[in-house]
C-alpha cells in the first residue's frame, strides 16, 4: 500500500498521531507537500464526506476525521507556507453567516498565506457587517467567501450588497468558492471570481494584487 493510500486511510479512522507521523515519513520519503495535501489528506476527507452523504458515518466521525487531516495538515504547512517573507497583499477571509464548514476555507487561507498574502481569517458564521468592518480596518483589497451549504451560498451576494452600500466594493476583489458553487453562480451574485480549490484560489488571488 502507498504511504499516501496509508494517509488517507488514517484520516477516515481518525487515527490523528498515526496521520502525523506518516505525514512526516512522506515528506522525508520527498513526496512534496501538496501531494500529500490533495493525494492523501483531502483524499481521506472527501472518502468520509461521502460517506456522510450516504448516513454511513455521523458527525462524530467526521469531526474525528477532520481533527486527523488537521494534524497533517499542520505537518505540511511550513513546506507550503513562504515563511519571513513580505506580504504581497491583505486578503479578508470567512465562511459565510449559517455556514460552519471551516476547513475548506482553512485550506484557501493555508494556500493564500504560502503565496505570500496576509490573511484576516474572520472564522465562520459571518455577517456581511463584519466583512464590511474588516475591510475598512485592515484595507484588504480582495475578500475571500467560502459556503458548503446550499442553504448559506445566497449569503455571499449579501455580503457583495454589504460592501457595496459601504461603498467599499469597487476597492475589492471578491472571490467565492465551495462544494455547491460554480462559475455561473459566481457570476450572477457579482463575485470576481470563483475557484474551485485551495491552489487556484491562491494564483487568482495573486494575479489580483499583481
Ligand atoms: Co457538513 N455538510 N453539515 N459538516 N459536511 C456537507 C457540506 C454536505 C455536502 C454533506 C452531505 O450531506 N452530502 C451537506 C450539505 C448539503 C447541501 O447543502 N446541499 C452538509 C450538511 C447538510 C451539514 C449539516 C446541515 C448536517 C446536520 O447538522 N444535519 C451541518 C450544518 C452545520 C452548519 O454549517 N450550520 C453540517 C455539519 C458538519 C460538521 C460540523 C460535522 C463538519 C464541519 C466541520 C468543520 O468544517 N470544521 C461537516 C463536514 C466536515 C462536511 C463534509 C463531510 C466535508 C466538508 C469538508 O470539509 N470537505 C461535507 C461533505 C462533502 O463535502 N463531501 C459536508 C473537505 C474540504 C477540503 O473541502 O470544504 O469543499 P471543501 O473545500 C474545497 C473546495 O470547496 C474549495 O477548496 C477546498 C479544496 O481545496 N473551497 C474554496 C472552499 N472554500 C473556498 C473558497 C474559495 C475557493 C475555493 O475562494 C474564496
Amino acid at each position: 500500500m502507498s504511504v499516501l493510500v496509508e494517509i488517507s486511510e488514517f484520516v477516515q479512522k481518525g487515527k490523528a498521531k498515526d496521520v502525523k507521523n506518516l505525514t512526516q515519513a512522506a515528506l522525508d520519503e520527498g513526496i512534496s507537500a501538496k501531494e500529500i495535501l490533495n493525494g492523501a489528506l483531502i483524499a481521506g476527507m472527501m472518502v468520509i464526506g461521502e460517506k456522510f452523504k450516504n448516513n454511513e458515518v455521523y458527525v462524530p466521525e467526521v469531526l474525528i476525521a477532520a481533527r486527523a487531516m488537521n494534524r497533517g495538515v499542520e505537518v505540511i504547512k511550513p513546506y507550503l507556507t513562504k515563511e519571513g517573507v513580505e506580504p504581497v497583499g491583505r486578503a479578508v477571509i470567512c465562511t459565510v453567516k449559517g455556514d460552519l464548514h471551516d476547513i475548506g476555507k482553512n485550506l484557501v487561507k493555508m494556500m493564500l498565506e504560502g503565496v505570500g498574502i496576509e490573511c484576516i481569517d474572520l472564522g465562520v458564521d459571518v455577517s456581511g457587517e463584519q466583512v464590511v468592518e474588516a475591510v475598512k480596518e485592515s484595507g484588504a483589497r480582495v475578500v475571500c467567501l467560502s459556503s458548503l451549504l446550499t442553504t448559506t451560498m445566497d449569503y455571499q451576494k449579501d455580503i457583495i450588497q454589504a460592501l457595496e452600500k459601504a461603498y467599499l466594493r469597487d476597492g475589492v476583489k471578491v472571490m467565492v468558492g465551495g462544494a455547491p458553487l460554480n462559475g455561473e453562480f459566481a457570476k450572477s451574485i457579482g463575485a470576481d471570481a470563483y475557484t474551485k480549490d485551495a491552489a487556484e484560489a491562491a494564483d487568482v488571488a495573486l494575479d489580483f494584487f499583481a
